[in-house]
């Protein structure tokens, strides 16, 4: 290996750990002002900010509720999202795949954390590079949806790993795509047969006051 590669790689594990730091102050930020946060994950176009406007509309009166959701290039989610609450806010990352925890960090200021019940962070769509980027959440949840295909857990143990539930989406869907849910659940339990699996839909309202009640359940903790 040459010694530039050797570089390399020690720039990559040091800005890691920078990450890694901040997260820890975001955590502490957000525990300090009694915010839980949820970092929801998935690729794009499974559903993410059509669950999040759902999820404000069911949380409305209950919690308050933010938003920091990362995209390349638009503000269009943030836009979506500011119908239901006025904390939301738009992180653009350019080329990167995913957010990372400084990024996070001054999204707070753009936020009213000690306003704030919950603060969910929509990632940018991607089932592979957010999983690696501690951002200072308490809970990780990885969202597949129904037309991405069966095979989606096996060819992404990671995001599998690491989240603490798992949502399917678009399951209204199910009678019109090519999808084995025998063999989903099979490879996702051959990963972790612990993982709490709800599926949902935006469009039958399936599954929304259960993922909704798992969000509530994580306050109790
Ligand atoms: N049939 C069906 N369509 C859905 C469902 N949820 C979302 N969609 C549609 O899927 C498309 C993508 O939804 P978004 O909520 O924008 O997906 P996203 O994951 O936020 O996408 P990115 O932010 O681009 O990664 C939209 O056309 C939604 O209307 C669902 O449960 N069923
Ligand atoms: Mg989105």
């Amino acid at each position: 290996m040459s010694e530039q590669n050797v570089m390399e790689i020690q720039v990559v594990e040091n800005v890691k750990k920078i990450n890694d730091e901040v997260a820890d102050l975001n955590r502490a930020s957000l525990n300090r002002h009694g915010v839980l946060c949820v970092n929801l994950m998935g690729s794009p176009g499974c559903g993410k900010t059509t669950l999040l406007e759902d999820t404000l509309k069911k949380l409305s009166g209950a919690m308050t509720v933010g938003v920091l959701t990362g995209d390349l290039a638009t503000t269009r989610d943030a836009r979506r999202l500011a119908h239901y609450t006025d904390q939301v806010a738009q992180i653009n990352t350019g080329r990167a795949c995913h957010l990372e925890a400084n990024q996070i960090r001054k999204g707070f200021d753009l936020l009213d954390l000690a306003a704030l019940d919950l603060l969910i962070i929509e990632n940018v769509g991607n089932l592979i590079c957010p999983v690696s980027w501690d951002l200072g959440q308490h809970a990780r949840v990885g969202m597949f949806s129904v037309t991405e295909g069966d095979d989606k857990p096996a060819k992404h143990p990671y995001i599998v790993l690491a989240s603490d539930l798992v949502l399917l989406n678009k399951v209204d869907l199910l009678p019109y795509v090519t999808f084995d849910s025998d063999r989903f659940y099979a490879d996702l339990r051959s990963i972790r047969d612990d993982l709490e699996v709800i599926q949902t839909s935006a469009i039958s309202g399936e599954g929304l006051d259960k993922w909704v009640s798992w969000i509530r359940s994580l306050r109790d903790i």
